[in-house]
Parts: structure tokens; sequence; C-alpha cells
């Protein structure tokens, strides 16, 4: 292959190759390698410890997904943390919500968002709006701090590996449902059902515990290992499978419509099998 290739091992034994043009920034953050490409075909890429963030071309698969979907599930979002997402692009869609009052950003790494604002400012274009607060400060002690403060809860982290690990925990779901108003609701990015279904039946049998509605999602990121992605939804109240969409916002989108919203809770026999199996009989 001619040129410069960047490849994400997503496996052992697979890759995802991706032509570059040139790198535009990269550093040692204290958190992380942090690099930004421009890519051939999904335009500027954010890698952080050589792993797919997200790309100009095909984020708003997932960023539309991870917040459309809890806000559109409470009646009246007016209070929405996101943890990690320094990148800005959950910001930028929950700020879409009329009915949103406060957004607050916690992200660890003050370096991705300053990043993000320099070389990715169709997707961190939404950090500067008045009702956005940005925390540089651990997610997992922000929350179990916070006692019935928020109405949604979103969370975009890395995959569950090094700093992220605590945020797929059972304490930190825990602490979640406290930090959660007596009604609100909560997201979780959860990864790829083709190689993450471990993980995912554990969070979705954790959830269940914790919340009286679990439910799981998928969509679509095609730079993302397996191209389909899953998201752990727990909600106190109210269920994302009974939206009123008289009541709902209209929504200027690229991939998030009501009817995608109602489909994404169609679980293909294979990743209903993930839910249903034990851990013993994993594949
Ligand atoms: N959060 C990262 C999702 C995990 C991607 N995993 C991977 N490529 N192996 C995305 C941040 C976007 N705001």
């Amino acid at each position: 292959m001619q040129g410069i290739w960047f490849s994400e091992l997503q496996t052992p034994g697979l890759a995802l190759s991706i032509k570059l043009k040139k790198t535009l920034h990269h550093e040692k953050t204290p958190y992380q390698d942090l690099a930004v490409v421009e890519t051939e075909s999904y335009g500027r890429m954010l890698l952080l410890d050589n792993i797919i963030q997200t790309t100009v071309g095909d984020e708003f698969f997932y960023h539309e997904m991870i917040a459309h979907v809890p806000l559109n599930t409470h009646p009246n979002p007016r209070t929405a943390l996101v943890i990690g997402g320094g990148d800005g692009g959950v910001i930028r869609e929950i700020i879409k919500h009329p009915s949103i009052e406060k957004a607050t950003l916690v992200e660890i790494d003050a370096r991705v968002v300053a990043n993000a604002r320099e070389y990715l400012p169709e997707i961190a274009c939404g950090l500067d709006d008045a009702r956005v607060e940005i925390r540089f400060e651990d997610g997992i002690e922000h929350v179990r701090q916070m006692e019935n403060t928020y109405d949604v809860i979103i969370v975009d982290s890395t995959d569950p590996i090094g700093p992220a690990v605590g945020l797929f925990s059972t304490e930190f779901y825990r602490n979640v449902y406290r930090a959660l108003k007596p009604d609100g609701l909560f997201v979780a990015q959860t990864e790829s059902p083709l190689f993450n279904a471990r993980l995912i039946r554990r969070i979705q049998r954790d959830l269940a515990e914790i919340f009286p509605i679990a439910r799981l999602y998928l969509t679509t990121v095609p730079t993302y290992p397996g191209g389909l992605w899953s998201f752990s939804l727990g909600s106190k109240e109210y269920d994302p499978l009974e939206v009123d969409w008289k009541k709902a916002p209209q929504l200027v989108t690229r991939f998030y419509t009501p009817a995608i919203h109602q489909a994404a809770f169609a679980l293909p026999p294979f990743v209903q099998e993930i839910l249903e199996k034990r851990d013993e009989e994993e594949f």
C-alpha cells in the first residue's frame, strides 16, 4: 500500500487501517499519548494511546445516538453531565435540546479539550455555549460526590483499559444512580457486541440490579471495532421505548430520528443471546 497508513489493532487479530494525509499534532499529556491526524477518507481523527476516538467523517453516528436517546427519553431534561467526552461531540448534541439549562463536562485530561478546540472545531463547537461548564477532574470522583443532581448522565469513555476501567464498575453505576435525580437516567458507551460480549452482559446485569429499567441499544460506527456499537441505559422512571414523540423537540441531526431511536432497541438474535447466556458458555 502506497503512502502512510495508521492501523488500530482493534483485537489481537484485527486491524483497521486508514490512509493519512498528515499528522497535525502529537503530544504526551499527563494521562495519555494524544494525536490528531488528517485522514483521506474520514477527515480529521483523534487518537488516544493509538486508539481511534472520533473522526470528523463518522462521529455523528456515535454522538447523536449517545446523546439524543437519553435526552428524548427524559420529558424535560434540564441538567446533564458528560463524563469523558473531551472532544465536545456529546456536548454539541446536548445543547441542541432547548430544555437544557446546564451541561457539565467532566474530563480528566485538559489537553483533550484544548486540542479538540484547536483541531476539531466541528466537534468542539458547543463547548463555548453559556450553558456549558467544563471541569477537569476525575469523573469517578465527581460522581461519588454528587447526590440528586442530574437529570441525565452520559459516560463517553475510552475503552475499558487504564483510567477508564473504573467507569465500567458496579460501584460507579451505584454512584451514578445516587447522582441522578429521582427520575433521572444514564447512558454509557459499552463497546462492541462482536468483541466485548462478556463486558456487555455484565454491565446489563449490573444495571438491571441497580435501575428499574435497564436496556441495551445499538448503532453503527464505521471506525470502531466491528462497526456495530452498543450503549447501555439505566433509568429510574422513563422507558426509552415509551417516548411521547409529540412532545419531543425538533432536532437537526444527520443520523438520529425518532424511528431510529425506536429501532436501535431492536436487538438481533446474536445480541439477545449475549444478554441471556451464562458466563461459562462464553464462545
Ligand atoms: N469514546 C471512545 C469509544 C471507544 C472507541 N474504541 C476503539 N476505537 N477501540 C469516543 C469518544 C468520542 N467522543
